[in-house]
């Protein structure tokens, strides 16, 4: 990518392009993730590129159902691991709970190469310093996330195809799933499973949004840093998560773009 600097106020979305096109240059992407990935852009730009308060209250509460689930898993596809992949390590590491390359496209050189790439950018997470609220030793935590997905010996029941293959000790036998850029007929399959799923997704309108026990409208890469945050710390929240609430409160921050002319 040429040098951007930083004051340059498509950054974050030119840097985010540049590891999506070299993603896919490395054969890690599937043939429809930057079509997917425009879109996003799309409803990203209308939200104002910023998180939200309602996704705010979002990511506070997936926090608190991570910290607490007894099994949660992190599923991770192409678009995620090369644009959030680091931040969803440092989550797993702070939760202690397994990341698992579940994939919509899958192929076996998808889910090899996805899967090395993960376990690069775990031990580069594993080398920095870590958060300061952690306690504990980083290193280990980070190197005891574990990277799931090579052993495919669990289907999801009502899907059809490769993308209901799992693993058994991960989303298979979780009890709360946090699957940013989810398919709609996998997040219906998987709460029909009567598990959480958590999803984290730009469009508030798709039919994950719509299906998820809770739903993150957020872009990944930003909405992972601030759960990082948010798990370091979790805090109670009261009352039950009305998520139709959450995702009209998206649809009027996109509407009210017209104040921000
Ligand atoms: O790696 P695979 O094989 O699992 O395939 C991944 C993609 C994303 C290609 C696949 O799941 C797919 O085709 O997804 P869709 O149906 O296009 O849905 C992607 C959703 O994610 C859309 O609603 C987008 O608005 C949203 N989205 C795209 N980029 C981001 C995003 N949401 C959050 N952050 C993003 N960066």
């Amino acid at each position: 990518m040429p040098d951007v600097p930083e004051s340059h106020p498509r950054k974050d979305s030119l840097s985010a392009r540049q590891k999506i096109v070299d993603g896919a240059k490395r054969g890690l992407l599937a043939d429809s993730a930057m079509i997917a990935h425009g879109r996003g852009e799309a409803f990203d730009y209308l939200l104002g590129e910023k998180t939200t308060e309602s996704a705010t209250m979002a990511i506070r509460r997936v926090a608190t159902l991570l910290t607490s689930a007894e099994r949660p898993v992190i599923s991770t596809n192409g678009n995620t691991a090369v644009l959030a992949g680091e931040s969803m390590i440092r989550v797993a590491a702070v939760v202690g709970c397994p990341i698992e390359v579940n994939l919509y496209y899958r192929t076996p050189e998808r889910m090899s190469g996805l899967l090395s790439l993960l376990g690069e950018q775990r031990d580069s997470v594993a080398k920095e310093k870590g958060p300061s609220q952690f306690k504990g030793d980083w290193g280990e935590a980070v190197r005891s996330v574990r990277i799931l997905g090579d052993e495919a010996d669990f289907r999801i029941e009502g899907l059809e195809g490769p993308r209901a293959l799992c693993t058994e000790d991960g989303i298979g036998l979780a009890d709360l799933i946090l699957v940013p850029l989810e398919d709609g007929d996998r997040c219906e399959a998987l709460i029909s499973l009567g598990k959480l799923v958590c999803v984290i997704d730009l469009n508030p309108l798709s039919r994950t949004a719509r299906m998820a026990s809770v739903t993150i409208v957020d872009e990944v890469s930003r909405a992972a840093i601030s759960l990082l945050s948010e798990v370091l710390n979790p805090t109670e929240v009261e009352g039950e998560w009305d998520n139709d609430a959450a995702l009209r409160d998206s649809l009027k921050h996109i509407s009210n773009a017209i104040d921000r002319l």
